[in-house]
């Protein structure tokens, strides 16, 4: 098999549709490095002495692991210095984080979840990195958290690497969806799969039940009907799974479909549903998206969301297209 790196990929991809412009290689270079050093971290486990909680809590109040912050710090470091960012956002960091005086600043800004599935770290279940790809306002001074109030179809890169049995970087540029999977031998990434789609179609859906006497009535009616399986109005058995990692779950719909919710629910109106749009649903949608699927919040589709916070929640419909159309179809009636 000839084997084709990401380097290589990103050069002709870049020959054929101009889509990635040597800065833009560079960034998704250097978050795929830190990427591998993440994933060796995540490997050592105990041994590295990188389990258990950091003592401290993000801004929106969630306890921190010691992986959180190493894979904060990692992000950030390897992506200082280059010259191709003008400023960066963390899941783990309450503000924006500017590129130091000390280097050069370049026109893109970079969003992440530096280790998403936090509640899987300590357990040797998958978990991964977030990331999204924004372009400085023209005529950018000093970047402002209001820099970053852009709606995710103006994403120009996504991407998400999952640290599972094989470590695997999924990326889009709005060319297709590619899969890169890690040689831990060469250390090196090499493309496994190309022009990822997602069956329109599905028998699989993906939700956290343990919220269902909080859901409000568009959810409860729609699982309802998938579980009423063969003999109910939807006319066959669906299957659940629930990883518990949001990169773990959209992986496995994108290899096979399915549908992933996280929906807003009774308890905090203030408060619509778990994931952040900027640097987890965003990015998502935007590969979901480009692999012929849907996303939304119920209610529109979410790349069209104007953002107001940084760290903004949004409830999350995303996967198989003619589910993702039927749940919001039943939040619009
Ligand atoms: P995190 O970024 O703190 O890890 O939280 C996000 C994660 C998602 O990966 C996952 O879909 C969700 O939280 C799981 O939440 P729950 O605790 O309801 O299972
Ligand atoms: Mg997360």
């Amino acid at each position: 098999m000839k084997r084709v790196s990401l380097t290589q990929y990103l050069v002709e991809e870049q020959r054929l549709n101009n889509s990635i412009p040597a800065e833009l290689r560079l960034l998704i270079e250097v978050v795929a490095r830190a990427c591998k050093t993440i994933s060796h971290a995540v490997g050592k486990g105990a041994l590295g002495e990188v389990l258990g909680t950091a003592g401290s809590e993000n801004i929106q109040g969630e306890v921190q692991k010691k992986l959180d912050i190493l894979s904060n710090e990692i992000l950030l470091e390897a992506n200082e210095w280059g010259g191709h960012l003008a400023a960066m956002a963390s899941e783990e960091m309450e503000s924006i984080h500017p590129i130091p005086n000390r280097y050069p600043k370049g026109e893109y800004m970079l969003l992440f979840d530096p280790l998403d599935g936090s509640s899987n770290i300590d357990v040797n279940v998958s978990i991964g990195t977030i990331f999204s790809v924004l372009k400085a306002p023209e005529g950018m001074a000093e970047p402002t958290e209001q820099d970053f109030m852009q709606a995710g179809n103006k994403q120009v890169a996504a991407g998400y690497a999952v640290y599972g049995p094989q470590t695997v970087l999924v990326l889009t540029t709005g060319n297709g969806v590619n899969c890169f999977t890690l040689d831990r031998e060469m250390g090196s990434w090499v493309l496994t799969q190309q022009n990822m789609q997602i069956p329109v179609d599905t028998k699989e859906y993906a939700i956290n039940a343990s919220n269902a006497r909080h859901w409000l009535p568009p959810v409860t009616r729609y699982v309802n009907e998938l579980q009423a399986g063969v003999t109910g109005s939807r006319g066959k058995d669906f299957n659940m799974r629930w990883i518990a990692s949001m990169v773990a779950d959209v992986h496995r719909i994108l290899n096979r479909g399915g549908v992933f919710m996280y929906p807003a629910d009774a308890r905090e109106p203030d408060k619509p549903g778990k994931l952040r749009l900027m640097y987890e649903a965003n990015p998502m949608s935007f590969i979901v998206e480009q692999a012929g699927g849907a996303s939304t919040d119920g209610k529109q589709r979410m790349l069209d969301i104007q953002p107001e916070k940084l760290h903004q929640r949004v409830p999350v419909f995303l996967g198989s297209k003619n589910e993702v159309e039927l749940v919001t179809r039943y939040h619009q009636e």
